[in-house]
């Protein structure tokens, strides 16, 4: 008998009961969204849990990335990874300026900050990095090449749901962060995400940015699109908060457990987490070197389908890679060497709080087997 799919992730649901009480508040109150009662302590509860002085709410984590580069009135060019979720650029391109592609760090798949400088030119007014799998970029750096040059810091924390670096969130770095609370995330709100941002002015102009503009009833202050939480999203996020610390948890369990399985694979390699941070193990990749392995990662990932093990290839295509920025912005190939190589050989594998020990054992067995 074939075994039940595993699939990379899976959403924690909480209680059924547990979330009806909510409901049965927002059918009594009849109020849906618009900043609603549950949208107002989801804001106070994640600033509070993730030590942040503000957050503000979003129907996704994609309309947080534009609407922050709209924020921050974002021009010209902007310097970006190109390994990453296909939403980073995109942003970009909808607010009408012009991704440049950096390359990665071959250790930590993040924003390499001794190759941004290069692409600096007087077009450049912002630094797009992304904390890739959760793992914290190179803030010391990028912060220090921003302040020479005069350029904003985005950060696209999607993946870093409280991560921690020296027991500080990194979603305090920059001028803004954003995070995503896709059911694919580590802390999830259906869909849902968020801009992190650190005075009440900024936080006053994004709540006007993502609600139309509106100031008031009759007072519309900037060109504004819709990018509201709903109070059903927000329920199940005050309800997924009761249950994260947990979940990351036992996300670090089966981490740990998948590290000590593949050490002793030659041609297997994972992300080596740095010691002072408080990881959220949001992912788990590995890299596959087919010369020392013996089968290519696509080999490898094959293979794992036909046991109904479903890994993913994220990031692969490189976003540079898709034809429609291949073929319209400046990113040339040879500079993007590392994130190539990265690209060919990440294999994400299987993570997820209910995963189960016998289902890691397989995904181990099989990876072993050649
Ligand atoms: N920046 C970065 C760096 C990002 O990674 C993302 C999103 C964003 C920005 C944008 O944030 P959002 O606008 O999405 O909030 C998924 C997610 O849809 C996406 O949120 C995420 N990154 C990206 C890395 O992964 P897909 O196309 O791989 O999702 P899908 O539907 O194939 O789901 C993956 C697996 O999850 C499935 O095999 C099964 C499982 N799954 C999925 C869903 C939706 C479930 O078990 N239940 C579910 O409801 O993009």
């Amino acid at each position: 008998m074939k075994k039940k799919p595993i699939l990379v992730t899976q959403p924690f649901l909480p209680p059924l009961k547990e979330f009806i009480a909510y409901l049965e508040r927002i059918w009594d109150s009849k109020w849906l969204t618009n900043n609603g009662q549950f949208h107002q302590q989801l804001e106070k509860e994640l600033a509070e849990f993730l030590g942040v002085n503000h957050i503000c709410l979003f129907n996704n984590g994609t309309i947080a990335l534009m609407v922050a580069l709209r924020a921050l009135d974002i021009t010209g060019e902007v310097i970006t990874t190109p390994f990453s979720f296909v939403a980073t650029t995109h942003s970009i391109v909808w607010n009408k300026t012009t991704p440049i592609f950096c390359d990665i760090d071959p250790q930590t798949y993040n924003l390499d900050p001794t190759k941004i400088e290069e692409l600096i030119t007087p077009q450049t007014s912002a630094i797009l990095p992304v904390h890739v799998y959760g793992n914290p970029c190179d803030n010391e750096k990028i912060q220090a090449i921003a302040q020479i040059n005069n350029l904003k810091v985005i950060y696209d924390a999607a993946h870093a749901f409280n991560v921690k670096k020296a027991g500080n969130s990194i979603l305090n770095w920059g001028d803004l962060s954003i995070l995503s609370f896709h059911a694919t995330k580590v802390f999830n709100t259906i869909e849902g995400g968020a801009i992190i941002c650190h005075d009440e002015e900024m936080k006053q102009k994004i709540d006007y940015l993502k609600n139309f503009g509106f100031a008031d009833e009759t007072k519309v202050v900037t060109v504004g699109t819709n990018g509201k939480m709903n109070e059903f999203q927000a329920a199940f996020g005050l309800l997924q908060l009761k249950y994260v610390e947990e979940n990351i948890q036992k996300r670090k369990v089966i981490a740990d457990y998948y590290c000590k399985g593949l050490a002793e694979i030659e041609g297997i390699t994972y992300l080596k987490i740095k010691p002072n941070v408080k990881h959220n193990y949001s992912y788990f990749p590995i890299l596959i070197d087919k010369e020392k392995y013996g089968l290519f990662r696509d080999e490898l990932y094959e293979k794992l389908k036909t046991h109904n093990i479903y890994s993913r290839r994220y990031f692969y295509p490189l976003i540079s890679n898709f034809p429609v920025y291949k073929e319209n912005t400046s990113a040339c190939e040879s500079n993007l060497s590392i994130a190539n190589k990265i690209a060919e050989q990440v294999l994400c594998l299987p993570i997820y709080s209910e995963l189960e020990i016998k289902d890691i054992d397989r995904i181990i067995a099989y990876i072993k087997i050649k």
